[in-house]
C-alpha cells in the first residue's frame, strides 16, 4: 500500500495554522510540542513537524535530525516536570497501527514506577 496523500485539514494542521486552540509548550522555527488531550498520563506530550507529513513513512529525511531533537528536548523536560521514573515515546502510522490523527507526531508519555498508563 502506498501512503495516502497529506489532509490539509487534520487537527494538526488546523493547529498549526491557529485555527483550532492548543496547549503549546514549546515551539522552534520547525517544531511545535503542545499537552495530548486525552492523556495517558499526566504530562502526556505531543511533539510534530511543522512541514506536511503524514507520518514518518512519508516524512522528508532531512527534517527528522532535528525532529528527533525536539523529541528528546521534551522526554527530558517532561521526565524533571512531572519527576518520571522514565519515558515512554510512540509513534504511530496509518490507522492500521493505531494513528487517528494524519499529521506527523511523536507522543511523549512520563512513566512512574508501578502505575500503569491510562486505555
Ligand atoms: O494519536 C493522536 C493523539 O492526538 C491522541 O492521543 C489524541 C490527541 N489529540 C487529538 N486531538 C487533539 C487536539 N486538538 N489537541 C491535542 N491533542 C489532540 P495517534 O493515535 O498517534 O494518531
Amino acid at each position: 500500500m502506498t501512503s495516502p496523500a497529506y489532509d490539509t485539514n487534520n487537527i494538526f494542521a488546523k493547529i498549526l495554522k491557529g485555527e483550532i486552540p492548543s496547549v503549546r509548550v514549546y515551539e522552534d522555527e520547525h517544531t511545535i510540542a503542545l499537552m495530548d488531550v486525552m492523556p495517558q498520563s499526566p504530562g502526556h506530550t505531543l511533539v510534530l513537524p511543522k512541514s506536511p507529513s503524514r507520518n514518518l513513512l512519508d516524512a522528508d529525511p532531512a527534517a527528522l535530525p532535528h525532529l528527533i531533537t525536539t523529541v528528546q528536548k521534551i522526554a527530558v523536560a517532561v521526565q524533571e516536570a512531572f519527576d518520571a521514573d522514565g519515558v515512554y515515546i510512540a509513534q504511530f502510522n496509518e490507522p492500521a497501527a493505531g494513528q487517528t490523527v494524519f499529521h506527523l507526531h511523536f507522543h511523549v508519555i512520563p512513566r512512574h514506577e508501578g502505575i500503569a498508563l491510562k486505555p
